[in-house]
């Protein structure tokens, strides 16, 4: 079985600051932050990188993003802009093997990278 930090913190295991949940995905402030908003979104269902994604389960990758957009809304920074990140492997930069968006904002970010 899969189990994470993010697994934790869904448990409520371990803290967290937790700005949205519902039943299929949590979200959360990154302990890091690269930008001044900088939240990750993270699915409830098991899949470890976007490789792992199944076609049945694709939905769950959308779902993440249209959760970025509508907190974005919520908290008015959307039609300033904001960039989203999934991480894939090593390569990637990917550390926790939990698939995860990232939602970057609240600046200016660099063309690549922040
Ligand atoms: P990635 O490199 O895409 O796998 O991003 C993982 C992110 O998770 C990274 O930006 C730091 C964040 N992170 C790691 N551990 C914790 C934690 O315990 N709590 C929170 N809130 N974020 C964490």
């Amino acid at each position: 079985m899969t189990d994470t930090i993010f697994h934790k913190i869904i448990r409520r295991e371990i803290p967290a600051d937790i700005v949205y949940e519902d039943d299929g995905l949590i979200a959360f402030r990154d302990i890091a932050p690269q930008a001044p908003v900088h939240v990750l979104f993270v699915p409830k269902v098991d899949v470890a990188t976007l490789n792992d994604v199944q076609a049945d389960q694709a939905a769950v990758v959308g779902r993440l993003a249209f959760a970025a957009a509508r907190y974005a809304k919520e908290q008015g920074f959307a039609e300033d802009g904001y960039r989203i990140v999934m991480n894939c492997n090593d390569h990637g930069g990917q550390t926790v093997f939990q698939i995860h968006l990232h939602l970057l904002a609240g600046a200016p970010l660099g063309r690549f990278g922040t």
